[in-house]
């Protein structure tokens, strides 16, 4: 006899917001990954899936999806430029990334803003602090190694909430939210 009353688990997404780089952007940051690579070896980030994280937020119940599409649209945040320029990696999970060399105060701002929320309307959030950069190679080797320098530009326009699919080819990553920053006065309504 089947149990009717055997709760169900609820069914969940796994979540991140994220800056997504822009065609010329993701090029550049694609060919600093070629680079990489060469040094360092391990997985490359497939160009399509090149992300800065804003906030992770892991699995969250399906249910709960629109109340955060809602929440990132009352975001009123500036658009920015900033540059990506130096590599690194790190030991104990074995990333190679690029990074700005100070985290843009527009950067963190619009990061504050977005856990502020997240945490009032009950998300579980990481503690580790906010430590801007991009994922170019896994399971990678850079130990001694002296690492290219570069200065890529990334002008950014827009922020993501992003589903992530992990599978044996690594993660698929779906982009379910897409929200505008404000550029300037040019973009504000006029009224009259
Ligand atoms: P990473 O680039 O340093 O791996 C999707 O997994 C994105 O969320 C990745 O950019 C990843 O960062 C980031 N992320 C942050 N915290 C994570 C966690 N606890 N587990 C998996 N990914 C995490």
């Amino acid at each position: 006899m089947s149990d009717d009353t055997e709760p169900t688990k609820p069914e969940t997404a796994r979540l991140f917001f994220a800056l997504w780089p822009d065609a010329p952007t993701c090029a550049r940051l694609d060919e600093a990954g070629r680079r990489l690579h060469e040094i360092c070896g391990g997985r490359r980030t497939r160009a399509e899936t090149i992300h800065l994280t804003l906030a992770f937020l892991g699995d969250v119940d399906l249910a709960r999806i629109d109340e955060l599409l809602l929440l990132a649209g009352e975001i009123q945040a500036p658009a920015f430029a900033f540059r990506l320029t130096h590599s690194g990696w790190w030991q104990h999970n074995r990333i190679a990334w690029i990074a700005p060399d100070e985290t843009p105060l527009e950067l963190a701002r619009l990061v504050d803003g977005l856990k502020q929320r997240l945490g009032s309307a009950g998300f579980r959030l990481e503690a580790r602090p906010f430590v801007p950069h991009v994922t170019l190679l896994r399971k990678a080797n850079c130990n001694k190694e002296v690492l290219p320098s570069e200065v890529i530009e990334w002008r950014a326009g827009d922020f993501v909430l992003v589903r992530s699919v992990l599978s044996e080819r690594g993660a698929a990553y779906e982009v379910i939210g897409h929200w505008p920053l404000l550029h300037g006065n040019n973009d504000k309504l006029r009224e009259n």
